[in-house]
């Protein structure tokens, strides 16, 4: 990070103590100055603790960082991944684009149509009931197994476009190696009427590949050896141990090494959910992304999203001492959104070394929280209006409903907007007693305001928007990442994971080895050997 413009910006902080009161008192068109739109979105980012010349010190923060020529690197597939030595091109997944770029030798644009042409084509013999289980039956249950990335984009993009589903084909997602996860599943399914989608790009995740291998080991117990090929598909880079885990090859759908696990729902990982939506839909959704990749590539930063939303996310991490942010979706659709976004930010940007490998010494990526409102008023926004500590916000809503049932859209948009305007302009102490509030009362009754937020609205919930949606905070952690100077597209910890309990599971299953840990870990490996069924 340019430390000095984040120490100029640090001072502007803190001499002048805005609040919104103030700032919205001073000028009556900062509403409408502070709005832009992009893509079917429209931001409004009045309501945040930002005056002119604390936006500029922000702007030159992304210029300093050389954002645009990085943008650049991006899409063009240089191997800014460095850690990794790869391209990270996800957006070169929804670019209606058919040639044009190569990377590496590769023909990029026209291997994702490729893919895209097969994925479509099995969608429709699915939903058509043209594909057929072994018994010849139709397929009605679609059961995706992977996780992390592999699963949190189909598992919520499922939920968020469920309007759009063919509603006689459910999808399920198992992730957790917990068997009740498989287990639940298998108990609403019938196997000779179940698709089962191996996910993963590596084809080796532990949790994964022992899912698929129990999911496998029920369906043959039911329907014999030969059903596999009418009931498995696989989704990964990983032709070999595609093979080798006994899927035909011809029923794998590729990707490739320069899409990252949480940026892979626009590839072949979302083939579940182009079953449930069908091909015009996923294309929509696509087309929803490239608008906001196109915006983010081409806007002036001034007007452009998710380079404002990255800007006055570092506001808060670094000038401010902001922890975390809340993501409040108003709609029942996006419930999963703030879970998935919790991958997409802290994976990306939970990183504590520079890009030249040294330990940085400000704050980077932030902690993502969030329910869909109105559910989190009841809950945990007492703590926002009233807490200590200053937790920034992102307001999500749609002015049409799916479900248009007498008032009730009205009424969760009216919550929507009234919590936005409490967050910012609290309620005064003389407020409070003029609306004859006993003296005693007061200061509990009294709300300070000044608490951010950022409210994003649209029409209504279409694969476009959704997909718009999606692009526009994957951009955002992206420019973050950019001006923190850290790498946003490795996740060095989640391989950490995925190797040490390696060790231990050894040990859990042969008591004859002896514990070499921590005394805290023996005991408790102890503890758990001794008990063990
Ligand atoms: C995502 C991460 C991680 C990954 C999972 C699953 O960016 O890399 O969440 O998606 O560990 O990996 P596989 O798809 O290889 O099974």
């Amino acid at each position: 990070m340019d430390i000095d413009t984040a120490e100029r910006l640090a001072g502007q902080i803190e001499s002048k103590e805005l609040t919104l009161r103030d700032l919205f008192a001073s000028d009556p068109k900062r509403a409408e100055k502070m709005t832009v739109s992009a893509a079917g979105w429209t931001l409004d980012y009045s309501k945040n603790l930002v005056d002119e010349p604390t936006l500029k010190l922000l702007l030159k923060l992304a210029e300093k960082a050389d954002l645009k020529a990085e943008i650049e690197r991006m899409f063009t597939g240089e191997h800014i991944n460095r850690t990794e030595n790869r391209a990270v091109l996800h957006t070169a997944l929804r670019s209606a684009k058919t040639s044009g770029l190569v990377v590496d030798g590769q023909d990029v644009y026209a291997d994702v149509h490729k893919v895209l042409g097969q994925m479509g084509d099995f969608s429709d013999l699915v939903r058509s009931g043209k594909w057929k289980g072994a018994t010849g039956k139709r397929i009605k249950y679609v059961v995706n197994i992977g996780i992390g990335g592999s699963d949190l984009g189909p598992a919520m993009a499922y939920q968020a476009l469920l309007p759009y589903s063919k509603r006689s084909i459910r999808c399920f997602f198992v992730s957790n190696v917990d068997a009740t996860h498989l287990a639940e599943t298998l108990l609403q399914v019938k196997a000779d009427q179940t698709l089962f989608i191996i996910a993963s790009k590596t084809f080796t995740t532990q949790e994964t590949m022992t899912n698929a291998r129990t999911a496998r080991a029920w369906l043959v117990e039911r329907l014999g050896e030969a059903a596999v090929s009418r009931h498995f598909v696989a989704v990964s880079t990983n032709t070999a141990k595609v093979a080798e885990f006994g899927i035909d090859p011809a029923n794998m759908f590729v990707f490739w090494d320069w899409v990252g696990g949480r940026y892979s729902l626009p590839s072949a990982i979302g083939l579940s959910l182009m079953i449930a939506i069908g091909r015009a839909n996923f294309k929509r959704l696509l087309s929803g992304y490239e608008a906001m990749d196109k915006h983010f590539r081409t806007a002036a930063f001034r007007r452009n999203l998710p380079v404002l939303m990255a800007l006055l996310g570092i506001l808060y991490s670094n000038g401010y001492g902001a922890d975390s942010y809340a993501v409040l979706p108003y709609d029942q659709y996006l419930a999963r959104f703030p879970a998935y976004l919790q991958q997409l930010d802290m994976e990306s940007n939970g990183k504590s070394v520079d890009r030249s490998g040294e330990p940085v010494d400000y704050m980077t990526g932030p902690i993502v929280w969030g329910e869909p409102g109105t559910n989190g008023q009841h809950a945990f926004y007492q703590l926002i209006h009233q807490g200590t500590r200053l937790i920034p916000a992102d307001f999500i809503g749609f002015c049409r409903s799916h479900n248009p049932l007498g008032d009730h859209h009205d009424k969760l948009m009216a919550n929507f907007f009234a919590q936005t305007e409490a967050l910012a302009f609290g309620k005064t102490a003389e407020q409070c007693r003029a609306e004859g509030v006993p003296e005693e009362l007061v200061p509990f009754k009294t709300f300070e305001g000044n608490h951010p937020t950022n409210t994003l609205l649209a029409d209504e919930l279409t694969p476009k928007t959704f997909g718009a949606l999606i692009a526009l905070y994957e951009h955002k952690v992206f420019v973050q990442g950019i001006l923190w100077d850290i790498f946003s597209f490795d996740q060095w910890g989640v391989e950490l994971g995925k190797v040490l309990a390696g060790k231990i599971l050894k040990e859990l299953s042969d008591p004859a080895l002896p514990l070499d840990h921590d005394s805290s870990t023996n005991a408790l490996i102890a503890r758990y050997r001794a008990a063990k069924r």
